[in-house]
């Protein structure tokens, strides 16, 4: 044997023993697909990001989250319907799809149920928000928390909206929910549900006049490049809840399940302060980017949805209006009112 074949003989050794000793650790990651249709920079993808980082550190790389923003697997209901195939490990979704699965969460979609924060905590995080998680796994998904979307606000191309009257007929697009669209013509608007991932493309055509999210969703989806008119109106408060597929937790060991759970938590907290200071800051950003800003008074947008209300329990009881009214009104008394 010459120098030159032994030398790549020589080579080839090492290489394999490299890949060797590294296959270990390869063979056991385990994928979690994570999907969400926000863009990159939004929070949600930002939170999975910091979840993904505790998983794998506490999984010692065992357990790997990939994360897939901007609708690349597709909507937020898809992505509920993937998580019950199986298709899909796991995702951070509004409240939007869920009201179809599981028809409780429709108390979440009330407009101005929540004042601030603190009230929205309160029941997520309490025991009316534990009842309603605790229904998914009877359609195969669990929830690992409550996370946050945002107040929702206005925007549109019309006009400024300084009083409500200023709502009638500019279409809007939904959520794909009954509440929403109900809302919105209490509003005085005319709704169109739609997927959130059509939404900038029927901005800028104009098949919608109108949108309504979070100020840090509006911004990471630059809207502001398609929407002239912000209002500030937080007529809902949006949850987002982290969701993992049954069957696939059901197949984690002990060990993965709680590492999970865990990091699901801290990752809620670290997701829900990025919302607090996005709101903070964001406004002015959207300013800055040629936005023009009204903060119309509030208290006429609540006095005409209060029809909703009453329409709603129905929904919210899953068809047992009784139910649903319940519902309403145990939260409404947990909130002092
Ligand atoms: O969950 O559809 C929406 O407007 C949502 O706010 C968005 O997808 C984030």
């Amino acid at each position: 044997m010459n120098m030159r074949s032994k030398l790549t003989k020589l080579g080839v050794v090492a290489v394999l023993s490299v890949l060797l000793a590294a296959a270990p650790a390869f063979a056991k990651a385990k994928i979690i697909k994570v999907s969400s249709t926000t863009q990159p920079t939004h929070i949600y993808n930002i939170g999975l990001k910091h979840f993904a980082d505790i998983v794998k550190e506490k999984s010692h790389g065992e357990l790997e989250v990939q994360i897939f923003p901007a609708a690349q697997l597709g909507s937020e209901r898809d992505a509920v319907e993937g998580l019950q195939l199986g298709t899909l490990e796991m995702t951070l979704t509004s409240t939007g799809p869920l009201g179809n699965f599981v028809p409780e969460i429709k108390l979440l979609n009330l407009p101005f149920l929540f004042k601030n924060r603190d009230e929205a905590y309160k029941i997520l995080d309490g025991e009316i928000g534990t009842q309603i998680a605790n229904k998914f796994p009877a359609i195969g998904i669990r929830s690992l928390g409550w996370y946050e979307n945002g107040f929702r606000h206005i925007t549109n191309n019309v006009r400024p909206i300084d009083s409500l009257k200023d709502m009638k007929g500019i279409k809007i697009r939904v959520m794909e929910d009954s509440l929403f669209i109900a809302t919105m013509k209490s509003l005085g608007a005319s709704p169109l549900p739609m997927a959130f991932g059509e939404l900038y493309t029927a901005l800028e055509q104009g098949t919608v006049d109108a949108q309504e999210n979070p100020l840090v969703n509006i911004d990471a989806s630059r809207f502001y490049e398609v929407q002239k008119y912000l209002a500030i109106t937080g007529h809902f408060y949006s949850p987002a809840m982290l969701l993992v597929s049954e069957i696939f937790f059901q197949g984690l060991s002990q060990e993965h399940k709680d590492i999970i759970i865990s990091a699901a938590t801290s990752a809620r907290d670290f997701e829900r302060n990025l919302s607090i200071e996005g709101d903070k800051t964001t406004e002015a950003k959207l300013v800055s980017n040629g936005m023009i800003v009204s903060h119309p008074d509030k208290a006429e947008f609540v006095k005409a949805v209060v029809p909703v209300y009453k329409a709603a329990a129905k929904d919210i009881g899953g068809g047992d209006a009784a139910a649903g009214q319940a519902l309403i009104d145990k939260t409404l008394k947990e909130l002092g009112r």
